[in-house]
């Protein structure tokens, strides 16, 4: 990726678009496409290719994506299926066409085996049943992955699978419906102190365990790959580092300074019961993460919410 290319960011409305784009701005990258929705639909295929035809990006760092936490993916199964698959391939299909040189494509730790061991190695891919509360959103991604590689191979494409491990950040979506456990928990705990609320409760046993990384460090490690690997094969992108559900909560109650009880509740799905990505393959090529979970909790805090005085 050079300064003169022409990028395409989809999905740079978004939480990791957005932080891509700012950071390939203060690099200097000066050709971005960063077309909304209103701009570009991209479940239209042919919208999709007369845009790349137009527009002849060099470089496309594919992030739009229908996401979301637990919840919104058990509960609208069908949009995150046909969402993600439908908009995928339209993409690959027009970067095909308008001779696209380098494409990225983000798979996702959730496309892994439920029960595979820890922490999660590439070759895990597709060797045992997924977590069924994000099947929809996995299959997606699989058929993906699947088609970046046979797009790779058939039509000597240039196209990278970075897996993200669970992403959270500034510009992360807050909606208690939609959103992922961090940015849920931040705002229940904030408008619990709010309104002096004796109890907050937290989904699920607080025993699963997760890895969280910044928003930031995987922006990061999209341009890193973007600059450096030139394989088809996924490649992990986490931390390494894990945290109960129960900590996460004490963690950001601390932050947010809410000292009341923290309760659990059984009946909601605790998803998969761990979900750690072995990312020594990416740490070998030189990347390391920069922004530990306390300091990224704190950016995010201070970002969206407003302290209260004690
Ligand atoms: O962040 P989250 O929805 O993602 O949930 P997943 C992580 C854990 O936090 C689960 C618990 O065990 C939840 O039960 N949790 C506790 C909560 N309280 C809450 C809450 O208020 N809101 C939410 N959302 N969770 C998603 C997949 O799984 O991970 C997606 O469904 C995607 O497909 C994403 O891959 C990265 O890690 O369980």
């Amino acid at each position: 990726m050079r300064l003169s290319d022409t990028i395409l960011i989809t999905g740079a409305s978004g939480m990791i678009g957005g932080a891509l784009r700012r950071i390939l701005q203060e690099g200097h990258y000066t050709r971005l496409l960063v077309p909304s929705h209103a701009d570009l639909e991209l479940r239209d295929a042919r919208q999709v290719e007369a845009y790349f035809t137009k527009h002849k990006p060099d470089v496309v760092f594919h992030l739009a994506a229908r996401v979301g936490g637990i919840h919104a993916n058990n509960t609208y199964p069908g949009q995150f299926v046909y969402d993600n698959t439908v908009i995928q391939a339209n993409v690959f299909e027009a970067a095909r066409k308008s001779g696209v040189k380098k494409l990225l494509f983000p798979g996702s730790a959730c496309t892994y085996p439920k029960l595979a061991p820890q922490p999660v190695q590439e070759k895990e891919l597709m060797n045992g049943p997924v977590e069924p509360t994000n099947i929809a959103y996995a299959a997606a991604k699989i058929n993906g992955i699947i088609m970046a590689q046979s797009y790779a191979r058939e039509y000597d494409m240039n196209i990278i699978i970075p897996m993200p491990t669970n992403t959270y950040g500034v510009g992360d979506n807050f909606d208690p419906k939609a959103s992922h456990v961090i940015p849920a928990l931040m705002r229940r705990f904030h408008e619990a102190k709010q309104k002096s609320l004796p109890e907050v409760v937290i989904w699920g046993s607080g025993a699963p365990l997760r890895e969280f990384i910044y928003v930031d460090d995987i922006a990061q490690i999209f341009i890193f790959l973007m600059q450096n690997y030139d394989a088809h094969d996924i490649i992990n992108a986490g931390t390494m580092q894990e945290i109960s559900i129960k900590d996460l909560a004490a963690k950001i109650a601390k932050i947010v300074d809410y000292s009341g009880k923290i309760s659990f509740d059984a009946t909601k799905s605790d998803g998969a019961p761990r979900k750690m990505l072995d990312s020594s393959r990416l740490f070998g090529l030189g990347w390391k993460p920069q922004v530990s979970l306390s300091e990224g909790l704190q950016r995010m805090y201070e970002t969206h919410f407003t302290r209260i005085a004690a």
